[in-house]
C-alpha cells in the first residue's frame, strides 16, 4: 500500500480542520519525510533507483496557472497523453484567472484530500503554495512545479521549459535587433507576482546592461495579469504614455497576442516592434501581416509530457529530486537533475515569417 492508514486518516482530518493544525496533530509528518537536499530542493529522503519499474495506476493531478488559457491546454494535454501511455491518469483542475492566487492554494489542498499520487504545478506566486505544498508531499504526494516555480524546498522537482537566463536575455537581443539599438522600450509582462515572468525579467534587465545597448532605455515594465482584454489596455496605455515607443516584449503568450492585436489595429502597426514568447498558432497571422517580425517559445505540450513523466519516475522511486540524478523520460530521451532540482527542456525555437508554417501548436 502506498499509504498507510494514519496518513489517510490524517488526510481526511486536514480536509475538515486547518491544514497546519492537521500536520502538528498527526505527528509532524512534514519534518520527517521531506528533507530538503544539498541543494535545496524538498528532494525526498531515501535513495534513487534509476533501475526502478515504473508504476501504473497513478493518478497525476495538473493545476495550471489558469485553465482557460490555450498555452496551458497544450501543456496540460502532452501531460495527459504521456500519463495515458504509460497507463495512469490524469486530472486538471485550476482557477480561471492568473491572479486568483488563493484559489491555487485551494485546488492545492483538493487535490491532497484526493489523495493522487502526485501533482503538476504551475504557481502563480512563489511563496503562496508553499505550505499547502509541503502540506501536500508530507501526504506522500510527490510535487512537480512546471512552467512556473514555487521555493525549491516547496517541491520535488521543477520542470522548466529552457533556460531562464537565455529565455530573459535572447528577448532582448531579438528586440534589440528590430529597433536597430535604438529607443524607448517597455516590458508587458503576466501576473506581477509570476516566478517565471519575473526571473526572465531580471535576465532582461542585466542583459540590458551590456554597452551594446546604451540607447536602448526601458521605461516600463505593465502587467496585463494573462488577461486579453486587461493586456490589450495595457499595450493601449503604453503607446499613450510614451508615444515614442519602438518596441515591446511581451514575455506571456496571453500578453502577446493581446499587444499584438493592438498594434495590428493601430497607426503603430510595424512601427513599433513587438517580440517575446507566443504560440505560433496565436501569432501567425500577425507575423503574416507584417505586425511581428520574431517571437519564440518552447512546445508545451512536451513541457506538460515531461512534467508528468517526472511526476511518475518521482512516485516510481527512479529519482527524488537531488542534483546529478538521471531518468529516461521515454521518446524525449533522457534528463539529468541539475541544481535546486530543475530539469530543464531544451531550447526555445525563434519564429518568424520563413518557419512559422511549420508549426501547429
Ligand atoms: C502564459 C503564462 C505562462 C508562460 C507563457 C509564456 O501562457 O504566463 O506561465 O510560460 O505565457
Amino acid at each position: 500500500m502506498r499509504k498507510s492508514t494514519l496518513r489517510r486518516t490524517c488526510v481526511a482530518f486536514a480536509a475538515v480542520t486547518s491544514l497546519a493544525l492537521a500536520a502538528t496533530a498527526c505527528g509532524g509528518t512534514t519534518k520527517e519525510d521531506v528533507k530538503s537536499d544539498s541543494t535545496g530542493s524538498a528532494a525526498s529522503a531515501g535513495k534513487a533507483d534509476p533501475n526502478a519499474e515504473l508504476k501504473k495506476g497513478l493518478t497525476v493531478g495538473f493545476l495550471p496557472k489558469q485553465v482557460n488559457n490555450p498555452y496551458f491546454t497544450s501543456a496540460d494535454k502532452g501531460g495527459e497523453a504521456a500519463l495515458k501511455e504509460l497507463g495512469s491518469s490524469y486530472k486538471e483542475v485550476g482557477p480561471s484567472s492568473a491572479t486568483d492566487t488563493s484559489g491555487q492554494v485551494s485546488y492545492v489542498n483538493t487535490l491532497t484530500q484526493q489523495q493522487v499520487d502526485a501533482m503538476a504545478v504551475s504557481a502563480q506566486d512563489p511563496g503562496a503554495l508553499c505550505t499547502a505544498l509541503k502540506q501536500a508531499m508530507s501526504n506522500d504526494i510527490k510535487v512537480v512545479t512546471y512552467d512556473s516555480d514555487t521555493n525549491p524546498e516547496c517541491r520535488n522537482a521543477f520542470v522548466s521549459q529552457a533556460s531562464a537566463e537565455d529565455l530573459g536575455r535572447t528577448e532582448v537581443q531579438l528586440l534589440a535587433e528590430q529597433i536597430g539599438y535604438k529607443g524607448e522600450i517597455a516590458i508587458l509582462s503576466a501576473a506581477q507576482t509570476a516566478t517565471n515572468q519575473n526571473t526572465w525579467i531580471e535576465f532582461m534587465k542585466d542583459e540590458l546592461k551590456d554597452p551594446k545597448y546604451k540607447d536602448i532605455k526601458l521605461v516600463k515594465t505593465a502587467y496585463g495579469n494573462d488577461d486579453a482584454q486587461q493586456s490589450f489596455q495595457q499595450t493601449q496605455g503604453l503607446l499613450q504614455e510614451y508615444p515614442n515607443l519602438k518596441g515591446i516584449i511581451s514575455p506571456t503568450t496571453v500578453g502577446i497576442k493581446a499587444a499584438a492585436q493592438y498594434l495590428s489595429g493601430s497607426k503603430y502597426k510595424g512601427k513599433v516592434k513587438l517580440t517575446g514568447l507566443g504560440t505560433p498558432n496565436d501569432m501567425r497571422k500577425y507575423v503574416k501581416n507584417g505586425t511581428v517580425e520574431g517571437f519564440e517559445l518552447w512546445d508545451p505540450s512536451k513541457l506538460g509530457e515531461l512534467a508528468a513523466r517526472t511526476a511518475v519516475a518521482l512516485v516510481s522511486g527512479q529519482i527524488t529530486g537531488k542534483e546529478g540524478e538521471t531518468f529516461k523520460a521515454g521518446d524525449m530521451g533522457e534528463y539529468t537533475i541539475g541544481k535546486d532540482g530543475v530539469i530543464s527542456l531544451g531550447k526555445p525555437t525563434v519564429f518568424d515569417a520563413k518557419n512559422i508554417d511549420q508549426f501547429n501548436f
